[in-house]
């Protein structure tokens, strides 16, 4: 089957709906990525996502759910199902696009959503019956009657006019859907919560913008009260962990206060993805504590204003690096700081600084990633000519593709294992973490130490 599609072809028309009398039958499959590298090594994240899939396909369709990333198999012959329906980011698209070919081979339908295939359309759609653009949420009603009525196409897409759904209507995603599988003890105990979507900072290399724009779109905070405490309820007590799977939930200032603030008391504990601008401001961060924030995760990218300006982070200012930290620190408050190493302005002496700020400003848990252009992105296509392969399996971010202007190859691999191998020694650890009580951040920090001194440089090529 072969098939190219523009990516803006599609408008939805909105025609009344027949509610189906014999029910359709989905599989929703999470596929594993074939990397080597950690990603889904250990425990593995809930799949929001997913459930967001199920529990709205479910209103329509019977559903099996299975996530190869705990050890659910995906079962050779699909003739129980009618679609077979999988996400895909690109490190998990050559995965996806197996199954996908085998289901169609076995004349089944076979939907594709998810980031890759959302940027990757004209590729994913050889590999399915149809993508979905963006969310599920937004386009649901027009997939499902083209489902029943077998008038599927390329492409769903929500119209400029109609837009993205307002959050407000985003139903509660169901976790039974997950919790039925024999493997569920290989996930995280984290649980996945979503305030707000979307992120306009516009940063180059990301994802984000390129497809939801500009908006940034809001839960009603009764609507998450009401889901912690149903977490909280099913569970029997309060104080559970959770995890935003927001870009950025701190877009609107006005929202994320009235969200902390009635988060205050519920005895949760939470981390989040956040521009760092907003941690100058001490008021907020404190706010943030006592809602029960224990981390946040802060995109810093580099110490090098001059990559901050290439890579387009409006929100990022080296100068107050060190304030935001001590701000987050001084509310007990540890820090999930993300470095990544590769850009045009990066040069050998960007890992040495880096160390030092990490090691100065203790914090707890750096993650460093080497420079992916995912596709679609405006910096993919800038670097494009220069990028050595399209093998997706290794958009991890933890391959090298393509060679920096500054540093060569050899030296940058080098750099890139022994920043992480001084930042995780033992030396290392007990300076950044001195006087924090033994918790579950001092066991991720072990955990690094042993994975970082596996690293070599062959493994990252
Ligand atoms: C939270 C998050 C994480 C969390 C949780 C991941 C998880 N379990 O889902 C953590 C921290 C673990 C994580 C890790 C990584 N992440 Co991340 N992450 C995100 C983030 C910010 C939000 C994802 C999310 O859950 N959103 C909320 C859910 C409800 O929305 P959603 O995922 O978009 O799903 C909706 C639609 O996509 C659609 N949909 C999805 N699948 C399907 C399937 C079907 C059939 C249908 C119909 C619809 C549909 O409907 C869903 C419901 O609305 C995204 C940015 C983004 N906005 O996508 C980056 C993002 C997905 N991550 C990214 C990356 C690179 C990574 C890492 C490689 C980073 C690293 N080095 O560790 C790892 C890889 C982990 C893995 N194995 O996949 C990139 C992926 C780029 C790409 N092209 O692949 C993104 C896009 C950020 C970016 N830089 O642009 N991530
Ligand atoms: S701030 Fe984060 S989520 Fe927002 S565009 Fe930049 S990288 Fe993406």
């Amino acid at each position: 089957m072969s098939m190219v599609i523009a990516p803006d072809a599609v408008e939805l028309t909105r025609k009344p709906f027949v509610a189906p009398t014999k029910r359709k039958k989905w599989l929703i499959i999470q596929p594993k990525s074939n990397t080597p590298l950690m990603v889904d090594s250990g425990k593995v994240s809930m799949p929001l996502n997913l459930m967001m899939v199920a529990t709205m396909a479910n209103t329509h369709f019977d559903i099996d759910f299975l996530d190869e990333r705990i050890g659910d198999e995906v079962p050779q012959d699909f003739s129980e199902y009618d679609v077979i329906a999988m996400t895909s980011r690109t490190l998990n698209a050559k995965r996806a696009y197996a199954i996908g070919d085998r289901a169609l081979a076995q004349g089944k339908k076979v939907v594709l959503g998810g980031v890759h295939p959302t940027m990757q359309s004209e590729e994913a759609i050889l590999h399915s019956s149809a993508i979905v653009f963006g969310e599920i949420e937004s386009i649901y009603d027009q997939l499902t009657q083209d489902i029943y009525e077998n008038t599927l196409r390329p492409l769903y897409k929500p119209a400029p006019e109609t837009g993205w759904k307002p959050l407000t209507e985003m139903p509660r995603p169901d976790f039974r859907f997950i919790r039925g599988s024999k493997h569920a003890k290989n996930y995280s105990q984290r649980l996945p919560l979503l305030a707000t979507k979307g992120c306009p900072v516009g940063c180059n290399f990301c994802c984000t913008p390129r497809i939801y724009g500009k908006t940034f779109r809001t839960r009603d905070t009764d609507h998450m009260i009401a889901e912690i405490k149903a977490h909280q309820n099913h569970a029997g007590k309060a104080d559970l962990r959770f995890s935003f799977m927001d870009d950025n939930i701190c877009f609107k200032p006005t929202y994320a206060n009235d969200l902390f603030n009635a988060m205050v008391g519920l005895g949760a504990k939470w981390n989040a993805n956040i521009s760092m601008n907003f941690l100058e401001k001490s008021e907020f961060v404190e706010l943030a504590a006592t809602a029960g924030c224990e981390m946040f995760n802060v995109g810093f990218e580099s110490v090098s204003p001059e990559t901050i300006k290439y890579v387009h982070k409006g929100s990022n200012r080296v100068g107050n690096y060190e304030e935001v930290v001590a701000n987050v620190h001084k509310q007990g408050i540890a820090i999930q700081g993300y470095f990544i190493f590769g850009f045009d302005t990066d040069t050998n002496s960007s890992f040495q600084h880096t160390f030092d700020f990490i090691m100065k400003n203790r914090i707890e848990f750096p993650v460093f990633t080497i420079a992916t252009p995912f596709p679609g992105t405006p910096w993919f296509e800038e670097i494009k000519p220069r990028i050595t392969h399209f093998d997706w399996d290794k958009y991890d971010t933890f391959h090298y593709m393509y060679e920096p202007a500054k540093i060569e190859r050899e030296q940058f691999l080098k750099n890139f294992i022994k920043v992480q191998r001084a930042v995780y020694s033992w030396p290392g650890i007990y300076k950044r973490m001195a006087g924090r009580k033994f918790d579950w951040v001092w066991m991720v920090n072990i955990a690094m130490h042993y994975f970082t001194q596996r690293l070599t440089p062959d493994m990252l090529m």
